[in-house]
């Protein structure tokens, strides 16, 4: 408990949110699960939630017409999709197209982070079930550097409305320069620590924080620390920015 001090900060166009100040609830129709909710409307158009599900609970599919992507943070999760079972390690993950059926089972105590995003069609494609793992998605040096990697989770093509990457940092490496794009973001630190500055604001964050970014936020961020850090971090991607999900269909 850390009485009255929090980390946690919630601004029009940015929020940190530490875990000292999580509220778990239950999950619409899962059993054995828990959840925390770290951007959703009105701040964000996605929602992003970490999961704590009990050996052998089980979970339906997101509301209609919201897309989702999992990512498994620790233990083991059997995913039921299209007529096939996937198994999903740590730091395995899967993104599920809108509408369809599916049933996410825990073996063993698993924690997972959903990210999930009302779905903006293209006529260019459909979307499709991707599944992966992160160890085997190849690291891109982000303008060359060898200390700042890229990996991105999913393949970019007209089906698909969102990038979901991981960005990762040797000790002092820096994003090259502030962005300020149209794209928002939500982002969880999956390890290390990091300085992140958020518009005006400047904030130490570690594994277990997650942050939110509205479109056009300024942000950069530096490593410190003896080992990497890394996050997994989510945009909207690849859509007009005019589009948007209301004409579906
Ligand atoms: O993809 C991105 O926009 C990413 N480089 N942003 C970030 O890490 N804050
Ligand atoms: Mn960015």
């Amino acid at each position: 408990m850390s009485g009255p001090r929090t980390r946690s900060v919630v601004r029009l166009d940015h929020a940190v949110l530490a875990p000292d100040g999580h509220v778990p609830g239950p999950v619409p129709g899962w059993t054995g699960s828990r959840r925390v909710v770290l951007a959703a409307p009105p701040l964000s158009a996605f929602a992003m939630s970490l999961v704590s599900m009990d050996d052998g609970a089980t979970g339906g599919p997101p509301p209609p017409g919201v897309g989702r992507f999992v990512f498994v943070l620790e233990g083991h999760l059997r995913l039921d999709a299209d007529g096939a079972t996937h198994e999903l390690e740590s730091q395995g993950y899967a993104y599920l197209p809108a509408g369809l059926p599916q049933t996410l089972t825990a073996v063993g105590a698993t924690r997972i982070c959903l990210i999930e995003k009302p779905y903006v069609p293209h006529p260019a494609g459909e979307p499709r079930v991707v599944v992966g793992s992160r160890a085997a998605v190849p690291a891109e040096h982000m303008h060359g550097d060898p200390n700042v990697h890229v990996q991105q989770l999913l393949p970019e093509e007209p089906g698909l409305d969102l990038a979901v990457n991981t960005m990762s940092f040797a000790p002092g490496a820096a994003l090259p320069f502030v962005e300020t794009h149209l794209m928002e973001h939500g982002l969880l630190v999956l390890e290390g620590s990091l300085v992140y500055r958020l518009a005006d604001g400047w904030y130490p964050v570690t594994e277990g924080d997650a942050i939110w970014m509205a479109p056009f936020c300024p942000q950069w961020c530096c490593a410190y620390g003896t080992g990497w850090a890394s996050y997994l971090i989510y945009k909207d991607w690849n859509r007009d920015p005019l589009a948007d999900g209301s004409e579906a269909g």
